[in-house]
């Protein structure tokens, strides 16, 4: 029995905790003059500045280095709240928090349990003292029967935002203090279960479920039956000592495709329990992670518990459609990073399959920054509290069959409590293994983890071999002998992860291991006013004087929940439906866990620059899991254009996350045109009239069009600049150890950042001078050299204009001289169109946008859209919208003439369309700060550079990189009437 105390509470803020009032626990303090506040709430979000401000620091400690002491200016609001329990004397008709709690009497103990409050709440009860709240999130409960009482109930909690807590809890996210998750008190009845756990495995063998029954009772609480009705099971247990192992019979196991649940019931004297129970079985043998006798490939993401407005606290819905677009998105794991999630997030887990790597509530992280010297994992005066932690994480949560590793906390180092609390939670639950990614000699900790390697140290990992990853003595020889996995890897910072792909076929192919966590599902923006207009912010937007600026945006979702474009990219690299075709077959691989393909529809689709020419329902048998078929593909009529012929993958029905034709997996094949018996004779350029050609009008002085249709445009050039992205700009730190790694691998990520070399080559200020403008009657060429201030290289570029069936044809060489010692951005045209255009419609790429590295998300087809939803909005202005592969774009305004630009090949450039151009981009770092858009920004791109992962790992690799080359672009701008 539960009675909740959220609500509205009475709050005293002081700045530093000496000014804190003496007497706030008093019974009869009079605290009329204290202010309302909701619990739960981080009370640095409630009113702004007021009850001070978040901060946001990753690594580094916002105090000094000074176990256990921390600073007096330290934040502490005072909670007081006042609750009637009804007594005999006393009528307690609607007095809050809800309904009065009648019963509260007859219960044997009263509970008082916190489930959350950073970072430390001293608790008292009618002016007595009751305890201590530690470990922001992890949950407390506080005996209070002897303390409660009929009647009026003073309840005081003290939060301080620093406390020794704070040294272990250095987590890369904001600093939030406060009451942020539910109080309530819970009555335990006399004869009542303490606890329990129906530790349920499953034989895959033989496919019969097991239980092993833990009930924690005292004597008056038996017998005690276990009923599970759905198993017809009933058993009566006179005493803990007839808790044996039970067989169940044959059961339905638990997974992440079938996450059945069964209800089971346990009745003591005094109470019933309800529980959800799932048979499965985790085993880590050799190398593989077995769940269900069958190897785990993991496809994950990292999710912090995150809300724009409220920090920490999640509501219901929001976690559900988190969990849902987990699930569209072929994710099939979750790592709590870096504490045990609200409960109710596992409960959810446990209803719709997703596994989980619950990690406890442990960092010290900013220890590295001074050599890990005083590190609380390997300071005896820790072991005691640090095992309690792991105590409370997996006693609160060992119930739930979606939680199948234990993770010790994340970046403390390594030290002797580590290996105490991994032997703790080894003793405790043989049944789940233990994961710690910095038990990098694997003493400890059952499973190889990793963060942001580079393909080839992955591949080193695997090999056992001695490289910059696994160069502790004596560590090579351990690495073969236990799974691999990747607890962190690409970094959804900004525009991004780039390289996926690279990661997903080592997963598909290098023995051990098993697969990988994306950082991570959500940027931490929060809501707030920047010059003067709603923004999200980051780290600096608060006053901090010490932050680590954007490095907390770095999710694959917006701060309230929009998917980026890498979400799509990241769900066509993680589905499980392999797909591999060429014109003739398709090889379909089903690589769920267990799940077969019975819930899915095959269909084949034919499009062409004109549309869909065909789409069928294929027949295609059902596919066991682990098995691989081929199916021949219907042949496609031969034509004199081209052919996409694509197999998509789709739910039949609706299922509990995806209503049915969620696409599941997409694969495409380019068919070429047949050419023609007798080809089209190429026409011939028509004589130019003056400076006009077709619709474009040419400026006589400059050679650079100035009207398009009769609308006026401006500003055409030839640029090599992009807005950097987040992984353009950012270089992973100094201090991190796979930094030097990369670097003695050769990626070059110790070098300077793209950006950084991009800037200092001059790439976002190239001057150009007009070197020959020549009308030869039926051709205009214009010469260009475009170079920056102080540089001796630059782009000569050619663009000649004639008119070829009433439309404008223009083709572009840009040609590089001097020398180039970095990578260019793009190589594109650009031209500003009048703002008034806001749709456009297109043959190409999309529906999002896609680069080198980064699209498998997208196909050939025919899109459209508004212009203002072709860019995404990431929360710091950076590149976006680039859609490669243009065949036709149609560019259109109400009461503007549609500008057509097409593209015959035999390259095709990307376009983007952008209210913003790229210098714009680039100075703002928020979206407020970007100022008025001055019109529609067209660009046509022969080429961009990668993405990469460079933020937080691997530069973009050489394959996606893009070097100084000569181009070609051509196009033609018609119009339509
Ligand atoms: C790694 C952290 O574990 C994670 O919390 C987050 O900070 C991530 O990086 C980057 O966003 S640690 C890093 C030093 C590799």
């Amino acid at each position: 029995m539960c009675w909740s105390l959220d609500g509205t509470w009475r709050f005293h803020f002081s700045p530093t905790t000496s000014a804190a009032p003496a007497d706030a626990a008093e019974v009869d303090l009079d605290d009329s003059g204290w202010e309302p506040i909701q619990v739960p709430s981080h009370f640095v979000l409630t009113d702004d500045s007021r009850w001070g401000r978040p901060i946001y620091t990753n690594v580094k400690f916002p105090i000094p280095l000074d176990p256990p002491h921390v600073p007096d200016a330290n934040l502490t609001g005072d909670y007081r709240l006042e609750f009637e329990l009804p007594g005999a004397e006393t009528t307690t008709e609607g007095i809050r928090p809800g309904e009065p709690w009648q019963g509260w009497r007859d219960f044997q103990r009263v509970l008082l349990r916190f489930d959350g409050v950073e970072s430390i709440g001293l608790v008292h009860l009618n002016g007595k003292r009751v305890g201590v709240v530690r470990g922001s999130r992890l949950r407390t409960e506080l005996d209070v029967t002897d303390l409660l009482r009929p009647g009026r109930n003073l309840l005081h909690v003290r939060v301080h935002q620093w406390s020794a807590m704070t040294y272990v809890e250095d987590q890369d996210q904001w600093w939030l203090p406060g009451i942020f998750r539910s109080v309530c008190l819970i009555g335990r009845p006399a004869g009542g279960i303490d606890d329990f756990w129906l530790d349920a495995g499953y034989d895959h063998r033989t496919g019969r479920g097991r239980i092993v029954p833990e009930i924690t009772a005292a004597d008056d609480a038996w017998p005690i039956t276990l009923r599970i009705d759905d198993l017809h099971f009933e058993q009566t247990f006179a005493s803990a000592d007839e808790l044996l192992p039970l067989d169940l019979g044959e059961v339905v196991a638990w997974d992440c495709d079938t996450p059945r649940l069964y209800t089971a019931t346990l009745a003591s004297n005094g109470e019933t329990i309800e529980a959800k129970i799932g048979f499965r079985t985790v085993r880590v043998v050799g190398r593989e992670l077995l769940v269900n006798g069958r190897p785990l490939r993991m496809r994950g993401v990292n999710r912090h518990e995150f809300d724009p407005d409220k920090g920490r606290i999640v509501s219901e819905e929001r976690l559900r459609a988190d969990l849902m677009m987990m699930k569209q998105h072929g994710m099939n794991t979750v790592r709590t990073s870096h504490y045990p999630p609200h409960p109710r997030f596992l409960d959810s887990c446990d209803e719709l399959g997703l596994f989980v790597v619950l990690e406890n509530d442990l960092e010290t992280h900013g220890f590295e920054l001074a050599g890990w010297v005083g590190n609380p994992t390997d300071d005896p005066t820790w072991t005691d509290h640090l095992v309690d932690r792991m105590r409370r994480t997996v006693e609160r949560d060992k119930n739930h069959p979606s939680v199948i590793i234990w993770s010790l906390g994340n970046e403390s180092g390594t030290g002797a409590n580590l290996a105490a609390m991994s032997a703790w939670t080894h003793r405790r639950d043989p049944g789940r293994p233990v994961h710690y990614e910095g038990d990098h000699a694997g003493r400890y900790t059952d499973i190889l983890s990793r963060m942001y390697p580079p393909l080839e140290g992955l591949e080193d990992l695997s090999d056992g071999l001695g490289s910059a990853l696994t160069d502790i003595p004596g560590q090579a020889a351990r690495q073969t002998d236990r799974p691999i996995m990747l607890c962190e890897f690409v970094h959804a910072m900004g525009n991004g992860p780039g390289g996926v792909a690279g990661y997903e076929h080592l997963f598909d192919t290098l023995p051990g291991v098993i697969g990988g966590l994306v950082w991570e599902w959500r940027d931490h923006g929060l809501r707030t006013t920047i010059n003067g207009q709603p923004d999200f912010g980051y780290g600096g937007d608060f006053g901090e004087v010490f932050h680590d600026a954007t490095f907390v945006i770095d999710g694959l979702t917006t701060p309230d929940g929009h998917p980026s474009p890498a979400m799509a990219e990241v769900a066509a690299q993680f589905t499980p439906i392999r797909l591999e075709m060429d014109q003739e077959v398709v090889f379909i691989r089903n690589l769920r866990h267990s799940a077969d393909t019975s819930d899915l529809v095959f269909t084949v689709v034919v499009d062409g620059p004109d549309g869909e020419v065909g789409r069928e329902e294929m027949d295609v048998p059902v596919i066991e899991s682990g098995d691989e078929i081929a199916v021949v593909l219907p042949s496609v009529a031969p034509s004199a254009h081209e052919r996409w012929l694509s197999v998509v993958a789709s739910l039949g029905d609706d299922s509990a996350w995806a209503p049915a034709g969620h696409v599941v997996a997409r694969a495409q094949v380019i068919i070429e045109p047949t050419h023609g018996p007798a080809a089209t004779p190429r026409p011939r350029p028509a004589h130019l009239d003056g400076w006009q050609v077709g619709p474009v009008t040419l400026d006589p002085v400059t050679g650079r069009p100035s009207s398009w249709a009769g609308v006026p445009v401006s500003e055409s050039d030839t640029t090599l600049w992009r807005a950097p992205t987040s992984n353009d700009s950012l270089r992973t730190f100094g201090s991190y150890e796979l930094a030097d790694v990369v670097a003695t691998r050769g990626l070059g990520v110790d070098a300077p950042s793209s950006a950084e070399r991009w800037r200092d080559a001059g790439l976002d200020r190239l001057v150009s001078r007009l070197v020959e403008l020549r009308h030869d009657g039926d051709r205009i060429t214009v010469r260009r050299r475009q170079a920056p201030a102080q540089g001796t290289w630059g782009v000569e570029v050619i663009e000649q204009w004639t008119e070829l069936e009433g439309q404008a044809a223009l083709g572009i060489d840009i040609v590089p001289f001097g020398r180039f010692d970095c990578t260019w951005p793009r190589v594109g045209w650009h031209l500003l169109l009048p703002g008034g255009y806001s749709e456009a419609s297109w043959v190409g790429t999309g529906p999002g946008e896609a680069y080198p590295d980064s699209d498998a998300g997208v196909w050939l087809g025919s899109f459209s859209a508004d212009i203002d939803d072709l860019c995404f909005g990431y929360i710091v202005p950076q590149e976006t919208g680039h859609r490669p592969n243009l065949r036709r774009l149609a560019i259109s305004g109400a009461g503007l003439p549609t500008l057509q630009v097409s593209s015959s090949g035999p390259h095709h450039p990307g376009f983007t369309l952008a209210r913003h151009d790229a210098h714009e981009l680039d100075a703002a770092s928020h979206c407020s700060e970007l100022g008025t858009s001055r019109g529609v920004h067209l660009y046509l791109d022969a080429a961009q550079h990668g993405l990469g992962s460079r933020s937080c790992g691997p530069d973009v690799r050489p394959e996606f990189q893009l070097w100084a080359k000569a181009v070609r672009i051509d196009l033609q701008l018609g119009v339509m009437r």
